[in-house]
């Protein structure tokens, strides 16, 4: 009976950038199973414990199906109308009298992984027009925008590690074999860097920790937190003084660079980083002579204080081996929703067209850093944050000293969050708007589909019915966009001026009229019938019948396993957006940053500090309510090296305090040599189970929030990134368990 009801269908997996394929099992209007998409023609088959647990994800019986309104401090169900209502009441007057900067907005990380995120968020924050406008961008990539910025004019063009084809891969600050890789969209990241080794390349992995990455590299070595700058300076120098470079067309200013690089031989860059004088040679060497190379760079090259440096060096690494813009060195993808340009130039990247209003930091990329967020709360005066808005994030746990920002939160007039669940941060919301489940939505990857290590297109339409009663994101955000623009419509008015806007953008270029267009999008879903626009309009598009077999929406969707479109091209001159039109290796503020590096060479070193780490069954700081992926021992352990252990008198299974300038923790010791001496590793992502949050699974393993000890003064100044990694700690017992 059961097996007649039975149904497979597609969706891409929309858990973190590696867009696998996924293969469900619907039942009665229920996903009882997930694995893997063996026809996907990006991830062939693979799958992750997070992905497999897609249909527990979509059931959890926590996950919110209807707004929630605060009353008497509780929060209590209501209608959609009801809680559309109470946001215009709410921040309608805050904005009347105090302006639109009194409202803040921060959006998290699952935004690049909707297409509500994707198509609904530009205008909301336009609608919005504050500049107190926030992203977890500055908890995490935000320095390689900065540096693409500088370098190729667009901090969007981000090239990627040609791991398919390359023969020499350094990993710095990554742990993929767990992440399953970031700003480099390559499923089964662990199967490709073992295709390297398989075709006789190599990997190695720079890394405080010895991670799982690492134990299959070729080789790991171990380095200070915060000193990569050193390293691949020590690298580059030793390029240029054995004459070692191979610089391409379109490539100007290498001769700044070489005067940078002479301040820091490989040395005075070992002293500094811990990774042998010798090795940093042989490095620069072996990358130089590889027939391809890239070197690629995450988490631990960008939040750290020069990660804009540092993710300036990973690519000025790859240009001086002649590795930028090569088969199987560094190359920019081609996405099918983008187009290229008709000739290289542009007007070049340029930062601080506002700054914070407390601390003075500048505007990046259309925001400021998260870390100023509670000073522009906390901070009476004209211009102060008195309403918030986050839309699919949860900066209590996920920014630093959380534990201020925290307390900032409840000190707010109004905060509306939409979100499916009522965790750390929105408990502080008075609306909580829940999108419907990620099986309930059609699914294209706007961002990842731009960093993926081969061209493809895949596009899933929603594999189960809508939910009575509930609300697409992208109808939660076209509506909240128009009740902030003081504008009373309904969301079908919002998503039809959008497609109108799109079309009329597209119509010039093709000779053709916007409302003759309109006639010939398909889709079902607004959302579908703008990605219909913008794939059919895009690089590999039919141009509304220009090029018959070019892709349309309609073609994505009779290829529910995707659509190959090749291996990375080169794309060098036309990608690039810069003033001069080259790539502009040498720009001014990473000179004046480099001085600062050289000041650095002369600072005392710390003691201990903190580092964090990433799990494979954890998802930042929301998915640990899926009951498979908590259970088995506590994950939220600190990790300290025997010999910081002895020193510190502390012993497997104690409970150790930990201490910095933000705030202050207790968390289990696990002793292991994992971890260099020196340093001290916690994830991030945890502390659940506090007061007001409804999240039953993970109250039951709440873990600490190792953001309650990293810093929110500490930034690095080019992207105003906070610091994560690197964090000055003490430790000491706090008694046995
Ligand atoms: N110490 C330390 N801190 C870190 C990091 C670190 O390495 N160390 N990493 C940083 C990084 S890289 C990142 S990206 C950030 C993440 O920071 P955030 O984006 O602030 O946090 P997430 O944990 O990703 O939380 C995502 C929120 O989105 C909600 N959500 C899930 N799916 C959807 C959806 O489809 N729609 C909507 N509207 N909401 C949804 C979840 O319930 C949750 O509230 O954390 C950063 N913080
Ligand atoms: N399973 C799982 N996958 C995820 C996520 C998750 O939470 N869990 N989060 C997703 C998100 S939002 C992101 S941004 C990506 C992040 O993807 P990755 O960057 O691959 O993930 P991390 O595990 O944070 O890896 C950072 C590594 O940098 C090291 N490190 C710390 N400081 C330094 C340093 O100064 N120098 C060097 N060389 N290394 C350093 C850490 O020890 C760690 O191994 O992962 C994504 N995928
Ligand atoms: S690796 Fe990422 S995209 Fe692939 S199944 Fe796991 S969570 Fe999903
Ligand atoms: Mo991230």
């Amino acid at each position: 009976m059961a097996e007649a009801t039975t149904r497979t269908a597609y969706r891409t997996c929309p858990l973190c950038e590696a867009a696998c394929g996924l293969e469900l099992t619907i039942a009665a209007d229920r996903v009882v199973a997930a694995r893997g998409d063996r026809d996907h023609v990006f991830s062939h088959g693979f799958v992750c414990p997070k992905g497999a647990t897609f249909g527990q994800l979509t059931d959890d019986p926590d996950r919110l199906r209807r707004p929630l309104v605060r009353r008497d401090g509780r929060h209590v169900e209501v209608s959609w109308e009801e809680a559309f209502a109470e946001i215009k009441n709410g921040l309608g007057p805050i904005l009347q009298a105090y302006g639109r900067d009194a409202v803040a907005l921060y959006l998290g990380n699952p935004n690049v992984h909707t297409m509500a995120g994707g198509l609904y968020v530009t205008p909301l924050v336009k609608a919005l027009g504050s500049k107190n406008t926030f992203s977890a961008s500055t908890v995490d990539q935000m320095p390689k925008h900065v540096s693409c910025g500088y370098l190729y004019g667009n901090p969007l063009a981000i090239p990627v590690p040609d791991i398919d084809r390359t023969d020499l891969l350094l990993i710095l600050g990554a742990n993929p074999w767990e992440s399953n890789g970031s700003l480099a969209t390559a499923a089964d990241f662990p199967g490709r860097l073992r295709a390297i080794q398989q075709r006789g390349g190599r990997f190695i992995v720079v890394d405080p920790r010895r991670t799982r990455t690492a134990e299959h590299a070729d080789e790991h070595l171990f380095i200070r937190p915060g000193t990569d700058a050193f390293l691949l300076f020590g690298i580059v120098h030793t390029l240029f003084a054995e004459e070692l470079t191979d610089v391409g067309p379109h490539i100007s200013g290498v001769e700044g660079v070489r005067v940078l690089a002479g301040d820091f031989p490989p040395e005075v860059a070992a002293a500094a980083c811990g990774v042998p004088a010798e090795r940093i040679v042989a490095l620069a060497r072996e990358l130089a002579a590889a027939p391809s190379a890239a070197v690629y760079g995450r988490i631990g090259t960008c939040t750290v204080e020069f990660g804009t440096l540092t993710s300036w060096l990973i690519d000025v690494v790859n240009v001086l081996t002649g590795n930028l813009d090569k088969p199987g060195g560094v190359m920019f993808p081609l996405a099918a929703h983008t187009r290229k340009q008709s000739r290289p130039g542009g007007k070049g990247f340029r930062v601080g067209r506002w700054h914070s209003r407390v601390r003075g930091l500048p505007e990046v990329k259309g925001e400021l850093p998260v870390s100023v967020l509670a000073d522009e709360i906390e901070t009476p005066g004209d211009g102060q944050v008195r309403g918030f808005v986050t839309v699919a994030g949860n900066p209590v746990l996920s920014t630093p000293n959380s534990g201020r920002l925290d307390r900032a939160l409840s000190g707010l007039d109004f905060m509306v969050s939409v979100d499916p669940y009522l965790n750390e941060t929105t408990r502080h919301a008075d609306v909580i708007l829940p999108p419907t489940d990620p099986a309930r939505k059609g699914h294209y990857d706007f961002s990842f589909l731009a960093l993926a290590v081969r061209n493809f297109a895949a596009y899933s339409p929603a594999v189960l019915p809508a939910d009575e009663g509930s609300l697409d994101e992208c109808d939660i955000l076209a509506r909240l966009t128009a009740i902030i623009a003081g504008r009373d419509v309904e969301a079908p008015v919002v998503h039809e001026q959008m497609l109108t806007a799109l079309l009329e953008k597209a119509a010039g270029p093709l000779g053709r009229d916007a409302a003759e267009l309109r006639a010939e999008v398909t889709g079902d879903h607004p959302a579908e019938r703008l990605l219909d626009v913008a794939v059919r309009t895009g690089a590999y598009g039919d141009l509304f019948g220009v090029q018959p077999k070019g892709l349309t929406l309609k073609k994505l969707l009779d290829s529910p396993h995707g659509v190959d479109l090749g291996p990375l091209e080169p794309r060098i001159p036309e990608v690039l957006r810069t003033a001069s039109g080259t790539v502009e290796l040498c720009p001014a503020p990473l000179v004046a940053e480099t001085a600062r590096l050289k000041e650095a060479l002369g600072r005392r070193r710390d003691d201990l500090v903190l580092i964090g780490r990433r799990h494979l069954r954890s998802n930042n700081s929301w998915m640990h309510n899926v009951p498979a992926l908590v259970k088995g021992r506590d994950r939220c352990t600190l990790q300290v090296n025997p010999v910081d252990a002895q020193r510190l008198e502390v012993k497997d299974g104690d409970e150790a305090q930990v201490t910095s300038r933000a705030g202050l923790l207790h968390a289990t010791v696990e002793v292991t040599d994992r971890v260099m001496p020196g340093v001290v590793s916690l994830p991030h992502g945890w502390g659940h189970g506090v007061p007001g949050t409804r999240m039953r699974v993970a109250a039951g393993h709440p873990g600490v929030n190792s953001n309650l000890l990293t810093d929110e003064l500490t930034i690095d100044p080019l992207s105003g990134n906070s610091v994560l990694n690197g964090i000055p700690v003490r430790v000491s017992a706090s008694g046995s368990r």
